[in-house]
C-alpha cells in the first residue's frame, strides 16, 4: 500500500517555502507584472507552493506563465528556434529536435522511485531512499535554471471534467519540452483550480536540461516522488525522460487507480481507437502493447482514432467501461512509418498543415526529415543526432530507432476530436493485448472469461525495443505497463482482477490477445520473415469488431476463442482486398501446444507466489486442457480439427 504525503516533501524542503504568504512574496519579487497577473488566475494554494518552491530551488532568471493562448504557444515555438533547441525544416510548422546521443530513450538505469522506509515497489524498478534522492536533487537542481527562463504550464490529463482526468503542472526550462507539452496535453490554465478541487489531486513535474552536454548525462536523473506526486528530471531532454506529464504522471495515475480507486479505475498503457462495423456502428477498442510493438500503427487503423499511448479508465454508473485519453497528441516512433502502412500519419509528416516536431531523425540538405523505413531512396547525405551522415557511414543508422514525431492527434485525418474531448468518456467494448512473439501465440484469441482476459494481459511478452536504453532479450511485459507500474506487480494484478471482475461492470468488454509477429520458421516454413503484413491489422481488428457484436462465431480452444477461416477470408477481401489462403490461416492459427505450455510454465514461474490464485487457476486450467488436447490430437493441432 502506497502512503500519500508521507516523508519529507523534497520540493518544499529544498525550496524552503512553507506558507502561502512567503510564496506570494516570492512571486511579487521575481515575476514580471504580466506574469504575476497571469499567475493570479491560479488560486489553489498547494499548486502555488509547488511553483514557488520550484522557483526557489531552480533560481531561474525569469518565469513565464503559459496560459495556452495562441500567442503563448507561438512564443514558446519561436524561443525554441532562437535557443536552438529546435531547428526549422523545409515544411512550415515542422521542426527538428536532437537529444544528446546518450539520451535517445528512457534511461532506465537513471530512473528512480523515491521511497520511504519499508515502501514496496515493483521488483523491476529502481528505487532510492528519500534522503539520498533529496541530497542529490538539492545538489544538482539547486540553481539549475540560472541564466534561463522557467516555463510553467497547467494541463489536464484527459478532458476537463471527466471522472478519471487528473490535472498536472509542467515546469521546465526547455522550450522543446513545453512545445511538446502543448502538442500532447490539454492546457487547462483557466480550469485548473476547479479541476484540482474536483479530482482532489494534481501532479507536479519539474525539469531542467541544465548544461545539456554529453559529459553531464551520467549525472542525469529521472525521479518519481510517488508520495508527493512530484517528478524531478535533469541533464536530459528526451521527452520520455523529461516531459513527465507523460510516463512520469502515468505512473502516478496508476498509483491513484490502484491505491485510491481500486476496483473502479485503471490507468493503462493503451491506445484508444474506434472501428466502424456494419451499418456504420462504431465499436471502441483500447489496446496495450509494449513500446516499439506497433501500438501507434494499430491505433491509426481505426476509423475513429483517439489516442496511441495512454488510457484512463473507469466503471460508469450505467455499468459500462469508459475511457478517456489523457493526451491530445502523439509522440510516436517514426521508424518504419511509411505510405503503405501509415497513410494518415504520412500525410502529416510529408505535407504542410500539421505542426510537427521530429526528433532524432536525419535532416537532408534540403531540410527534409528522413528516417529508416520511410520508404524512399536513401539520401546522399544529411545530419543526424550524431552529426554528418552518408550511406557509407558505418555503425550509425540514418535515424535513431527510437526517433519520434510529436504532433496533435487532431491533425491526423481519422482522429475524432469530438469524441476525444467528451468528458463522459468512451464506452470500450474490446480490450486487446499485444506483444512481439515470434513463435507461440496466434494472431488473435479471445478470452472466455474476464479472469482469462486479465491473464492474457499478465502474460504479454516482447523483444526488447529501442525505447529503453540498454534493454535486450525477450522480456515479460505484463499489460505492457510494467515499466510504469510503480507498486508491486501483484498489487497491479489484483487491481486488474478487481476492475474487470467488478459486478458493477455489467457491460463487460471482450478481452483478446493479438500477435503480428509470428515468423515462417516458427510455423513450419523457413526464414525469419513475418507470416503477415502490417495492413492485416485491419482484418484482426475488424474480426474483433464483428465478434464483440456477435456477428461472427468463433472456434473454442483451450486458450480461448479463435476466428473461423471463412470469416477471415471475407474480411481480407473486403477490408484490404487481399487473398487469404487457407494454408496461411492454418499456419497462423494452429496450436503449437509445446510452445504454449512452455510459455505458461514461464509465466507461472515468473509470477511470484504472492500473486492472486485466480491467475494460477487460469494457467492451470489452460495447461490441463492443452495437454489433454495433445494426447488426443498430437502436438500441433490445426484449427479445422477443433471447429
Ligand atoms: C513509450 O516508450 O512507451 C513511449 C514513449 O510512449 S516514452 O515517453 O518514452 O515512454
Ligand atoms: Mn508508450
Amino acid at each position: 500500500m502506497l502512503e500519500f504525503k508521507q516523508g519529507v516533501d523534497i520540493l518544499s524542503a529544498i525550496g524552503g517555502i512553507t506558507t502561502i504568504g512567503e510564496a506570494k512574496k516570492l512571486f511579487e519579487q521575481r515575476l514580471e507584472p504580466e506574469h504575476l497577473q497571469r499567475l493570479a488566475t491560479i488560486t489553489n494554494e498547494d499548486a502555488l507552493l509547488k511553483i514557488a518552491n520550484a522557483m526557489a530551488m531552480c533560481a531561474p532568471d525569469r518565469v513565464y506563465i503559459h496560459t495556452g493562448s495562441a500567442e503563448d504557444r507561438d512564443y514558446v515555438r519561436r524561443m525554441s528556434l532562437e535557443k536552438g533547441e529546435e531547428r526549422p525544416l523545409s515544411i512550415p510548422g515542422h521542426t527538428l529536435h536532437f537529444d544528446l546521443p546518450e539520451d535517445q530513450g528512457r534511461m532506465v538505469d537513471q530512473t528512480f522511485y523515491i521511497v520511504n522506509p519499508d515502501e514496496k515497489v515493483s521488483s523491476l524498478a529502481k528505487k532510492e531512499a528519500r534522503e539520498v534522492s533529496h541530497a542529490y536533487i538539492k545538489e544538482h537542481m539547486g540553481g539549475i535554471m540560472r541564466g534561463k527562463t522557467m516555463y510553467v504550464g497547467f494541463y489536464s490529463r484527459g478532458p476537463v471534467g471527466a471522472k478519471a482526468s487528473i490535472p498536472a503542472i509542467e515546469i521546465s526550462s526547455s522550450t522543446y519540452v513545453m512545445h511538446s507539452a502543448e502538442l500532447l496535453y490539454r492546457n487547462c490554465y483557466t480550469d485548473f483550480n476547479a479541476e484540482v478541487a474536483r479530482r482532489g489531486e494534481f501532479f507536479t513535474n519539474v525539469h531542467s536540461e541544465g548544461t545539456n552536454r554529453s559529459e553531464d548525462v551520467p549525472k542525469a536523473r529521472i525521479y518519481m516522488d510517488r508520495s508527493w506526486q512530484t517528478t524531478f528530471s535533469f541533464f536530459c531532454t528526451y521527452a520520455g525522460n523529461t516531459l513527465l506529464m507523460k510516463k512520469g504522471n502515468h505512473r502516478f495515475a496508476s498509483d491513484s487507480a490502484m491505491y485510491k480507486y481500486n476496483g473502479t479505475e485503471l490507468s493503462e498503457h493503451m491506445f484508444i481507437t474506434g472501428m466502424t462495423g456494419p451499418g456504420g456502428r462504431v465499436t471502441y477498442f483500447a489496446g496495450a502493447a509494449p513500446s516499439g510493438c506497433g501500438k501507434t500503427t494499430t491505433a491509426m487503423v481505426g476509423s475513429n482514432f483517439i489516442g496511441d499511448d495512454l488510457a484512463q479508465m473507469w466503471i460508469e454508473a450505467d455499468g459500462t467501461l469508459r475511457a478517456v485519453n489523457p493526451e491530445i497528441g502523439i509522440f510516436g516512433i517514426i521508424e518504419d512509418v511509411n505510405q503503405e502502412g501509415d497513410p494518415y500519419l504520412m500525410k502529416c509528416l510529408r505535407q504542410p498543415g500539421a505542426e510537427v516536431i521530429f526528433s532524432n531523425v536525419l535532416v537532408d540538405p534540403q531540410g527534409k526529415p528522413r528516417w529508416t523505413g520511410d520508404g524512399e531512396p536513401l539520401p546522399e547525405q544529411g545530419t543526424n543526432f550524431q552529426g554528418a551522415w552518408t550511406p557509407a557511414t558505418t555503425g550509425v543508422p540514418m535515424s535513431h530507432p527510437n526517433s519520434r514525431c510529436t504532433l496533435k492527434a487532431e491533425t491526423v485525418g481519422n482522429h475524432n476530436k469530438k469524441v476525444n474531448a467528451d468528458p463522459s468518456g468512451i464506452v470500450i467494448e474490446v480490450i486487446t493485448y499485444s506483444g512481439r512473439d515470434s513463435n507461440t501465440m496466434p494472431p488473435i484469441w479471445v478470452a472466455r472469461t474476464m479472469d482469462a482476459g486479465v491473464a492474457i494481459g499478465a502474460s504479454i511478452v516482447s523483444k526488447a525495443t529501442a525505447a529503453e536504453i540498454g534493454a535486450s532479450g525477450v522480456n515479460r511485459q505484463p499489460w505492457a505497463n510494467t515499466p510504469f507500474v510503480a507498486g508491486p506487480l501483484t498489487d497491479y494484478l489484483e487491481a486488474q482482477l478487481n476492475f474487470y471482475g467488478n459486478p458493477k461492470m455489467t457491460r463487460k468488454p471482450i478481452m483478446a490477445g493479438l500477435n503480428y509477429f509470428l515468423t515462417h520458421e516458427a510455423r513450419g516454413g523457413s526464414g525469419k520473415g513475418l507470416l503477415g503484413e502490417k495492413r492485416d491489422v485491419h482484418v484482426w481488428l475488424g474480426w474483433l469488431e464483428l465478434f464483440t457484436n456477435r456477428d461472427v462465431e468463433a472456434i473454442e480452444t483451450p486458450i480461448g476463442m479463435i476466428p473461423k477461416y471463412e470469416d477471415l477470408r471475407r474480411l481480407f477481401a473486403s477490408k484490404i482486398n487481399k487473398e487469404y489462403p487457407e494454408s496461411l490461416y492454418t499456419m497462423q492459427f494452429s496450436l503449437y501446444i509445446d510452445n504454449i505450455v512452455a510459455r505458461i510454465d514461464l509465466q507461472e514461474a515468473a509470477w511470484s507466489k504472492g500473486a492472486s490464485p485466480r491467475l494460477f487457476a487460469i494457467y492451470k486450467e489452460q495447461k490441463a486442457a492443452l495437454l489433454a488436447l495433445k494426447a488426443a490430437k498430437g502436438g500441433i493441432v490445426a484449427p479445422q480439427e477443433l471447429a
